[in-house]
C-alpha cells in the first residue's frame, strides 16, 4: 500500500481488484515492447492539482496530500506524482509552470518559489527513474493574460509572457525534458471590432521564435509543439486546428521548429476526428505528441475525459505506427475523472481504462498492419497514379495541354473510376478489433 494511494502496483492480469486486462509493459509487438511504443505520460494539472471544481461547485477532491504549509504542498505533491506513476507503471510526467509552484507577488519572488520546488521535484522524480516529457508555461490563468500572452495588446503583458517562457523553458532543461509545448489557450480573439489579427498572429510567431532561439542556446535538444485548439477559452483560438498551424509555422519560416502535440478534444471540438488530426500532422511532416482524452460529442466544450474508445485508439495507433512511432513526443493523459467520481483512488481507475484502451488500439492498430489487407486497398485505390501518365504529372512534367489531348482521346473516363468500398473496410476493421481468432 502506497503512503497517498490505497493500491499496491498494478499489473497485467494479476487477478487483483485493479489490473490491466491488455496493457502488458514488456509484451512486443512489430519489435517493440508496449511500454515503449505506448510512451504514457501523467499530467501533473489534471492529476496533482485539479480539484474538481467547475463552474458551478467547489472541489471534491483534496489534493494537498497531507501538507500544511504552502511549499510542504507543493513537495508532496511531487511525492504523491511518483508514488502514482510507480503504481500505474507510468514513466513520463508533464507539467506547466504553475502546476509545481505557486506564483508569488512579484517574478523574481515566483521564479525562485520554481526553482527551489524544481529542484525538489527534479529530486524526486530521479529517484523514482521518472523523465519529464514535456513542460510548458501557464499563460492563460492570471488576469494579466486576459487578451492573451503572445497576442496581447500590450507590450508590457508580452514581455511577462516572454520572461516565463525564458524561466520554463530553464526549468524544462534542467529537469531533462525532452518537449515544450505552447497550448494557446488566451491566443485568439473574442470580437473581431477590438482586435488586430495580423499584429497579433505576427507577435505570437515573434515569441515562438524567441522562445527557439533561447532553448537552443541553453541547450534544449527537445522538441518544440504547439498543441492546436479551436476555441475554449476564447471564442476563436488562432491555433485553430492541425492545418491551421501547420500554415501558420510555415508563413512564419518555423516549420522546421516545431511539430504538434495533437490532443483527441481538441480535434472534435474543431468538428474533425482525432485521426483527422494526427493524419494531417502526420503527412505534413509535423508529428509529434499526444494528449490522449475523449470529448463527449454531445457537449460543445473540452470534457478531457480519460479515453474510453478502443476504435478511436486504434485509429489513433495506426496513424502513430505509420509516423514511425513516437522519437521525444509520448501520450500524455490529458484527462480528468468527472466530479462525481470523488475519491483520489479513481484517478487510478481512469488511467487504467485509458491505458488499456490505448492498448487495445495498439494491439488491433498492429493487427491491420499486419494482416495488410487495408493498406493494400488503400495502394491499389492509388494505382493509375503509378501508371506512366500518373508519373509524369507526379514529376511535375505534364501541362494542362497533354491532359486535354489526353481526355479528348480517351473520351471515357468514369469506366476507371472504382468503388471506395467504405462498409467492406468498416466491417474489417471491426473483424480485426472484435474477433479473436481474426
Ligand atoms: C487545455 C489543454 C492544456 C494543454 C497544456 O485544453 O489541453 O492542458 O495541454 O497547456
Ligand atoms: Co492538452
Amino acid at each position: 500500500m502506497g503512503r497517498f494511494f490505497d493500491s499496491d502496483k498494478i499489473t497485467y492480469r494479476s487477478g487483483a481488484k485493479r489490473e490491466f486486462l491488455w496493457y502488458d509493459p514488456e509484451r512486443v509487438v512489430l519489435g517493440k515492447t508496449m511500454r515503449e511504443h505506448l510512451k504514457f505520460a501523467a499530467s501533473y494539472w489534471h492529476t496533482f492539482v485539479a480539484e474538481g471544481a467547475d463552474m458551478f461547485g467547489v472541489g471534491v477532491l483534496d489534493k494537498k496530500f497531507g501538507g500544511v504549509d504552502p511549499f510542504d504542498v507543493y513537495r508532496r505533491k511531487a511525492e504523491a506524482a511518483a508514488e502514482f506513476m510507480d503504481i500505474l507503471g507510468i514513466d513520463y510526467y508533464c507539467f506547466h509552470d504553475r502546476d509545481i509552484a505557486p506564483e508569488a507577488a512579484t517574478l523574481a519572488e515566483t521564479n525562485r518559489n520554481l526553482d527551489e520546488l524544481s529542484d525538489y521535484l527534479g529530486k524526486v522524480m530521479a529517484d523514482h527513474g521518472k523523465k519529464l516529457l514535456w513542460g510548458t508555461a501557464n499563460l492563460f490563468n492570471n488576469p494579466r493574460y486576459m487578451h492573451g500572452a503572445g497576442t496581447s495588446p500590450s507590450v508590457d503583458v508580452f514581455a511577462f509572457a516572454a520572461a516565463q517562457v525564458k524561466k520554463a523553458l530553464d526549468v524544462t532543461v534542467k529537469l531533462g525534458g525532452n518537449g515544450y509545448v505552447f497550448w494557446g489557450g488566451r491566443e485568439g480573439y473574442e470580437t473581431l471590432l477590438n482586435t488586430d489579427v495580423g499584429l497579433e498572429q505576427d507577435n505570437m510567431a515573434r515569441l515562438l521564435w524567441m522562445a527557439v532561439n533561447y532553448g537552443r542556446k541553453i541547450g534544449f535538444k527537445g522538441d518544440f509543439y504547439i498543441e492546436p485548439k479551436p476555441k475554449e477559452p476564447t471564442k476563436h483560438q488562432y491555433d485553430f486546428d492541425a492545418a491551421t498551424v501547420i500554415g501558420f509555422l510555415q508563413k512564419y519560416g518555423l516549420q522546421n521548429e516545431f511539430k504538434l502535440n495533437i490532443e483527441a478534444n481538441h480535434a472534435t471540438l474543431a468538428g474533425h476526428t482525432f485521426q483527422h488530426e494526427l493524419n494531417i500532422a502526420r503527412v505534413n511532416g509535423a508529428f509529434g505528441s499526444i494528449d490522449a482524452n475523449q470529448g463527449d460529442l454531445l457537449l460543445g466544450w473540452d470534457t478531457d475525459q480519460f479515453p474510453s474508445d478502443p476504435y478511436e485508439a486504434t485509429l489513433c495507433m495506426l496513424e502513430v505506427l505509420k509516423a514511425g512511432g513516437f522519437t521525444n513526443g509520448g501520450l500524455n493523459f490529458d484527462a480528468k475523472i468527472r466530479r462525481g467520481s470523488c475519491r483520489l483512488d479513481d484517478m487510478l481507475d481512469g488511467y487504467v481504462l485509458g491505458m488499456d484502451t490505448f492498448a487495445l488500439g495498439l494491439l488491433t492498430a498492429a493487427r491491420i498492419l499486419e494482416d495488410g489487407r487495408l493498406e493494400d486497398l488503400r495502394a491499389d485505390r492509388y494505382a493509375s497514379w503509378n501508371g506512366e501518365l500518373g508519373q509524369r504529372i507526379r514529376s511535375g512534367n505534364s501541362s494542362l495541354e497533354e491532359l486535354s489531348d489526353y481526355a479528348l482521346a480517351k473520351g471515357d473516363v468514369l469506366s476507371s473510376v472504382e468503388s471506395g468500398r467504405q462498409e467492406y473496410l468498416e466491417h474489417m476493421v471491426n473483424q480485426l478489433l472484435f474477433s479473436s481468432d481474426k
